[in-house]
This record gives structure tokens, sequence and C-alpha cells, in this order.
């Protein structure tokens, strides 16, 4: 028998492990931008999996490729060869433009691996005193969830209690480039940087202008591997295929996670040239799932989605226009600060505290008003529809965003 949604959320309480906080809706269905709670009413997803879900809920070609797949050959490990992989890195290689792919599951592990290589070819390559070497993180960063990545995190929830921490990181102010500049002037011992071109559990703090190309310049001259973190900005969110790609900056490693499956599996990948992938040898690394012939084909179809359907030109087009019909009402209305973005990676800032439950608030409202969306913080609301969206539908999610927030009452 079907559940009704309190009966779901009764027993995620009493038979999972609480480390979410979720927004009360219980999900049962979702087609492109829309998804249906089990009661069947109807939202608009505003935050499409985190950007997993960038080429909208169960795009048929990429269910068709995992479903064919699936009656096919679904895993090998890398003990053996098949004969999807190769053609998915191939592919996935020509596409960003790098020599190598390197498959991994989810976006953690896919950071995790760019921080071996990089850490490897520090001292193979550039060649750093064994284990000296370190690597240049940003402050209110977010990577993932590992004990290394939670090491150079500075969010006190993600870190207590969970040490003791991997050493070998060193913290900067993001979006500061003197910062950059003066630890790398002074520090022979630095293998990389590692930054993400959109923070995005940070609020969606979009760095200034010319920020990564200057970035890049000053770890070209140190010697310094850049490393962009394009878990959640990549794959068509902010309007290129990789946000990177605003300032024409080709990072040394790339990191891929989320939107490369369109959400339908976990999916990641590290991409680098040889003269830094070949740094990993046989037994060096590895993923019993890495790279598997479903992830293969999941991968490449949705790769191909965001191409044919142009996603990344859409979320640049939408994304201005949101921007847009949000100043307009903003300045009409005092609950809200300021838009922010990029494409279709937004944030409105709310007028009130950040440990203030306003945003949570106004969540529950967007959710009655058929609109899902999450809080950053507690006066930070993310915006980022899948980007299969049409203008229509986006000026129709603009129409309930404002009339909540003109509705809203504190
Ligand atoms: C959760 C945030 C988003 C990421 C970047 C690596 C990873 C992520 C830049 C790790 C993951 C997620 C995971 C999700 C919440 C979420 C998130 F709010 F925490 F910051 F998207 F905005 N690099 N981001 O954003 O990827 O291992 O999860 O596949 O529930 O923790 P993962």
């Amino acid at each position: 028998m079907a559940l009704t949604s309190q009966q779901a959320i009764e027993l995620e309480n009493k038979y999972g492990a609480h480390n979410y906080h979720p927004l009360p809706v219980v999900l049962a269905k979702g087609e492109g931008v829309h998804v249906w709670d089990v009661e069947g009413k109807k939202y608009y997803d505003f935050l499409s999996a985190y950007s997993a879900v960038n080429q909208g809920h169960c795009h048929p070609k990429i269910v068709n490729a995992m479903m064919e797949q699936a009656k096919t050959l679904s895993l090998t490990s890398r003990a053996f060869h098949n004969d999807t992989l190769g053609v998915y890195e191939k592919f996935a290689a020509e596409y960003f433009g790098f020599d190598k792919t390197l498959p991994m599951n989810t976006g953690a592990e896919a950071v995790e691996t760019a921080l071996k290589v990089c850490r490897r070819w520090a001292y193979q390559v550039k060649g750093i005193d064994e284990d000296k070497a370190e690597i240049v993180v940003c402050k209110d960063n977010f990577h993932g969830r590992t004990t290394t990545i939670i090491s150079f995190s500075n969010d006190p929830v993600a870190r207590k209690n969970f040490g003791p921490f991997t050493n070998g990181f060193i913290k900067i102010e993001y979006n500061n480039l003197q910062a950059l500049e003066d630890t790398l002037a002074n520090n022979k011992n630095i293998a990389g940087f590692l930054v993400e071109p959109i923070q995005g559990e940070a609020g969606v703090y979009v760095p200034d202008e010319g920020y990564l190309a200057a970035a890049k310049a000053i770890c070209e001259k140190y010697n310094v591997l850049f490393i962009a973190d394009e878990v959640q900005t990549g794959i068509a969110r902010t309007g290129k295929l990789l946000a990177v790609d605003h300032e024409n900056v080709k990072p040394d490693i790339l990191v891929l996670g989320k939107a490369i499956s369109g959400g339908a599996y976990p999916i990641s990948a590290v991409l680098a040239d040889d003269n830094i992938m070949n740094v990993i040898t046989p037994g060096s690394h590895g993923s019993t799932f890495g790279g598997n012939p479903i992830a293969a084909v999941v991968a490449v179809a949705a790769l191909e989605v965001v191409q044919d359907e142009k996603l990344a030109e859409n979320a640049q087009i939408l994304g201005e226009l949101f921007r847009s019909e949000i100043s307009k009402f903003i300045e009409t209305c005092d609950l809200v600060k300021l838009v922010r973005g990029k494409g279709l990676l937004n944030a409105i800032v709310i007028n009130d505290t950040e440990d203030s439950d306003t945003a949570w608030n106004i969540c529950l409202k967007l959710r009655d008003n058929g609109l899902l969306a999450k809080p950053t913080h507690g006066n930070i609301i993310r915006f980022a529809p899948p980007l299969v969206m049409t203008k229509e539908q986006l000026l129709d999610c603009v129409s309930i965003i404002t009339k909540t927030l003109r509705e809203y009452k504190k």
C-alpha cells in the first residue's frame, strides 16, 4: 500500500540515521522540471538535487541508456576491461579538452582523487620533498564529507568530533588574489590550489570578475596546479559548460560530479592532461564501481543531452531573466536584500540574521505554493532549477516566488 507523506517521514526518522534535516515534502515522481509528492501535488524543482539534475528529472535518453546497459552488463570491476569504459573516457576527455579521464562515483571521491593526483605530481614532477606537499584551499569551501575533505573545512557542524584531521592544507580567503600570491610566494612546498568557481554552500558566492583567470596565472607563475571543483558549477549550470569557461581558464585538474550523470546515477570524474595524470599507476588508486558500464553509458548520454539541448545557452538566457525579474521585485520589497548568481545557479539574501529561520519558513511557503527550494543559511535561499526549463515556466516560477515573498510575514 502506498505510504502517506507522514508515514514516509516517520520511517526515515525511526530507521534512518539523522544526518539531514529535509524540508517536509515526500517526493514520489519526477519529470523534467517537475516533481510530485506522494499525495500527487506537483512542484517546480528549484534545487535539482543540488545541480545533479541539470538535464531534468528522468530524461528519456539518459534513462534508456541506463536501462539498456543494465540489461546487458552492469559491473565488471576494473580487474577486467569492458567495452564501454574507453568509449566514455575518450568522449569525456574530448568533450572537456583534456588528455585523460579518471572515473569515480561521488563528488567527494573525485575531490579526494584530485588531491592524490596533485600530491603525487608534487613529489614526482615538481620535486617537493616527501610528505611536505601542501594544498591551498579557500575559507568557507564545500568539497564533500570525507575525513580528509572536512579536515580543511571551517564549518564547525561538518567537523565537530570527527578529528584527528589530515594535515597538508593551507586555508586562505576566497576571492583574495593577494592572499594567494603571498601564500605561494612564501612557501616552496605548495602543490596545488583547490577552488570552487562559485562557492555554493557558502551561499552562491560569486567571486569578482577576473578572479579565476588571475588565480590561474598566479598558480602558473609558481608551478602550482589549479584544481577546479566544478562538481556543482559544472555541466552548463552557470551558463557555460564549465564555470571557468567564463574566464577562459583551463584548470590543470578538473573535478566533476553530479550532473555528469543527469542525476540518474552516482558518477564523478577527474580530468587532467598526461603530464599530470600519468603519475597515477596501477594499484595507486581505484574504486570497485568507478567507470562501470552503466556509469559509462549514462555519462555519455547525459553529456550529449547538454549539447543537443543547448543547456548552457538556456541557463545563460534564463539566468539573466531570473535575476532581472527578481531584482525588479526586490526594489519593491524590504524582505529581500539582493539576488546573485550566474546562469541558473542563484540565491536571494533575506533581510535577516544568518541564524534566523526566515529562509526556512519562506521555503515552507514556497512549497505550499508549488515550488521547492532549500536555504543554504538562515537568510539565504538557493534557486537552481533544471536547465531544461522554458522561458514561460521560468516566468511562472518568478511569479510564485515573488507572490510568496510579498505575502510572507515574519
Ligand atoms: C549534501 C552543499 C551543494 C560540492 C562541491 C564536492 C561535493 C559537493 C563543490 C561533494 C557536494 C552537495 C552535497 C549535498 C549538499 C551539497 C551542496 F550545500 F553542501 F554545498 F550542492 F551546494 N564539491 N555538494 O558542492 O559531492 O560527494 O556529495 O557527490 O547533501 O551533502 P558528493
